[in-house]
């Protein structure tokens, strides 16, 4: 699986940097929810979780952590600890966030609104629907 990278574009001046995500330019699909992630605590694993529709977008902004990528069939282990990269998580991937650094902020960008019912939560029930989808 290759590493679903997104680089952004550091508007850097003598006052420092900043960095810019739209709808249609950098971010492929129209932005519905932002959420960001702190605070975690040494040790947490997060996620844990495949979306059945969800398109999300992934910033650590701050700090660093690992994240985890698997379509049943191959998994990648990703560092962020850029802001000037985002990270894609698209439906049906199996993802979990370890070794978040106790100033890490994950800034996420999703296409909808936060539905409990889009999470596939058991990694059997994840590998049975991607063999269903073969
Ligand atoms: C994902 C990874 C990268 C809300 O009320 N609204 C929201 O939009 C979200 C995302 C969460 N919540 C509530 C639901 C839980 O009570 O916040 C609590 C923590 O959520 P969760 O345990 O799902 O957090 P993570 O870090 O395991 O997963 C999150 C996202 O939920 C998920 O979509 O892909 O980050």
């Amino acid at each position: 699986m290759k590493t679903p990278w997104l680089d952004l574009q550091i508007h850097g001046d003598e006052r420092g940097a900043l960095v810019a995500i739209e709808t249609g330019k950098q971010i492929p699909f129209a932005i519905k929810r932002v959420y960001y992630i702190f605070g975690t605590k040494e040790g947490v694993v997060r996620g844990l979780h495949a979306h059945k529709k969800l398109r999300q977008m992934t910033f650590a902004v701050q700090g660093a952590c690992d994240m985890l990528l698997d379509n049943g069939r191959e998994r990648i282990k990703v560092h962020l600890n850029n802001p000037s990269k985002g990270l894609r998580v698209e439906p049906m991937i199996w993802h979990e966030m370890s070794n978040f650094t106790p100033d890490c902020v994950l800034v996420v960008v999703a296409d909808e609104l936060y539905d409990p019912n889009d999470y596939i939560r058991s990694y059997d029930d994840f590998l049975n629907e991607i063999k269903k989808n073969d």
